[in-house]
C-alpha cells in the first residue's frame, strides 16, 4: 500500500500528457433548468437563450480548463443563425460538440419516431435528423447522437421485429446523408418512457445497428441507462475492443436514470471504467471516444454543479493512471488474486487532488477551481441580468 500522496513528477511523462489533454464535453441543457416529472425548479441566472447557455460552458472552462466543447440539443438549442453561435462559442474558445436530435417531445411521436407503424411520421423523424446533419455542417459539429425513445408499453401493442426492421431502414437513410468526416453515434437505454420493449434497450443492439450501418457509427454507453447491478465496465471493455465505443454520457444514479452529477453515486465505478480506459491507451485526445457529460442540475447551482463534474471525472483518470500496471499484470498471470485486486484498489484509494492542483497550476489555471469560479462574482452577475431565464431544454 502506498502511504504518500503523489505529485505530478510522480506520474510518468506519458500520464502527464494525457491528464494535459484531457477534454469533457458539456451538454447545454445542464445549464438551464430541470426537475423531475413531478416539478421543475426554477434557479436564478439560468441562461436566456443557447448563447448564454455557451457563455456558462465558457466559465467552467476557464476554470477547470478540461470543457472546450458543448453537445446541442435540437431544438432546445435552435437559433436561427447557427454560424453565428458556432463564432460566438469560438470566441470565447469553445467548439460545437455533438449534435443531439430530439424526436421525443412531440405529439406525432406517441408511437415511436424512427420505428413508427406510420410511414409519414417516420418521415418527419428522418427529416429532423437531416436538419440535424445541415446543423451540424453550420456549426462544425463532427457527430450526431440518436437516443430514441421509441418502444411500447402493452405485449401485442406493436410488432418488435418490424419495428427492428424500420428502425433499420431509418438509421441508414439518416447515416447515408452524413459527410465522410461526420459520425453518428446511437445511444440506448433499457426502460423509460417506454414500460414493456424499448426499441433500442442495450448496447447489443445498439452495436447491431452500428455494424449494419458502418464504421462511423458507435454507441453511446449513459452510465445511468443500466439496470441496477450491470457491470458497465465490461461493456466499456467489450466495445474498446470492437473500436465501436463512440462516446459517454457521464452522469450517476442510485435508481435509474437519475442524471446527477458524475462520480457523486458511485465513485469506484468510475474509476472502473476509467480503468478500462486508460489500460487500452483510449484516454488520448485521437482515440475517438468522446468523453461528454449528460447531466441535469435540479437542486444545485449549474455551473458549480458542472466543475464539480469534470473535477470528478478528472480524479478517477487520474488514479486510473496511476494504477501499476507492470505489477498488476505479474500478479494476474501468477494467479495471486489478492495483490491482483491491492493493486487496482490502491491507485483508487490513492488522494489525487494535490496533483490536480499541481497540474492545473502548471497551466496557468487556479488550483481550486470550484473556489475561483465562486470568488469571480460570476453568479451574481448573472442572477442580476438574467431575469426571467428559462432557455429550452427540459424546464421548457
Ligand atoms: C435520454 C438521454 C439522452 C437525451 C438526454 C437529454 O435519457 O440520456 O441522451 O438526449 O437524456
Ligand atoms: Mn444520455
Ligand atoms: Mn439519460
Amino acid at each position: 500500500m502506498s502511504a504518500t500522496t503523489p505529485s505530478l513528477s510522480d506520474l510518468s511523462a506519458e500520464a502527464r500528457s494525457l491528464l494535459q489533454t484531457q477534454t469533457i464535453e458539456l451538454p447545454s441543457w445542464a445549464f438551464g433548468n430541470s426537475g423531475t416529472r413531478f416539478r421543475v425548479f426554477t434557479t436564478a441566472g439560468v441562461p436566456r437563450d443557447p448563447y448564454e447557455k455557451i457563455d456558462d460552458v465558457a466559465q467552467v472552462n476557464k476554470y477547470t480548463g478540461v470543457t472546450p466543447r458543448v453537445s446541442l440539443h435540437i431544438p432546445w438549442d435552435k437559433v436561427d443563425d447557427y454560424e453565428a453561435l458556432r463564432a460566438h462559442a469560438e470566441d470565447q474558445g469553445v467548439t460545437i460538440g455533438t449534435i443531439n436530435s430530439n424526436v421525443f417531445q412531440d405529439e406525432d411521436y406517441k408511437l415511436g419516431s424512427l420505428t413508427n407503424p406510420d410511414e409519414r411520421i417516420r418521415r418527419k423523424a428522418i427529416d429532423h435528423h437531416l436538419e440535424c446533419i445541415d446543423i451540424m455542417r453550420a456549426t462544425g459539429s463532427p457527430a450526431l447522437k440518436i437516443w430514441l425513445a421509441d418502444g411500447t408499453n402493452y405485449p401485442g401493442q406493436d410488432s418488435i421485429r418490424a419495428r427492428q426492421d424500420r428502425l433499420a431502414d431509418s438509421l441508414a437513410e439518416i447515416y447515408a446523408a452524413l459527410d465522410d468526416d461526420q459520425q453518428l453515434v446511437l445511444e440506448y437505454k433499457f426502460f423509460e418512457p417506454a414500460f414493456y420493449h424499448t426499441d433500442v434497450p442495450d448496447w447489443g443492439t445498439s452495436l447491431v445497428h452500428c455494424l449494419a450501418l458502418g464504421e462511423r457509427a458507435k454507441v453511446v454507453l449513459d452510465t445511468g441507462h443500466h439496470a441496477p447491478g450491470t457491470n458497465i465496465e465490461f461493456i466499456v471493455a467489450q466495445l474498446l475492443r470492437l473500436g465501436r465505443l463512440g462516446a459517454f454520457d457521464f452522469n450517476s444514479r442510485f435508481y435509474a436514470d437519475d442524471d446527477l452529477i458524475v462520480g457523486a453515486a458511485d465513485p469506484y465505478q468510475l474509476f472502473r471504467i476509467m480503468n478500462e480506459i486508460v489500460a487500452v491507451g483510449a484516454l488520448a485526445p485521437d482515440s475517438g471516444v468522446n468523453f461528454m457529460l449528460d447531466q441535469c442540475h435540479n437542486l444545485e447551482e449549474k455551473i458549480p454543479g458542472e466543475i464539480r463534474s469534470a473535477t470528478n471525472v478528472q480524479e478517477a483518470t487520474a488514479k486510473a493512471l496511476l494504477v501499476d500496471r507492470e505489477a498488476l499484470a505479474q500478479a494476474q498471470r501468477a494467479g495471486d488474486v489478492l495483490a491482483a485486486n491491492d493493486i487496482f484498489v490502491d491507485a483508487f484509494s490513492t488522494d489525487v487532488r494535490p496533483l490536480l492542483a499541481e497540474l492545473r497550476e502548471s497551466q496557468g489555471l487556479a488550483p481550486d477551481p470550484m473556489r475561483a469560479f465562486l470568488d469571480s462574482g460570476y453568479l451574481d452577475k448573472i442572477r442580476a441580468e438574467r431575469v426571467g431565464g428559462n432557455a429550452a431544454g427540459w424546464g421548457a
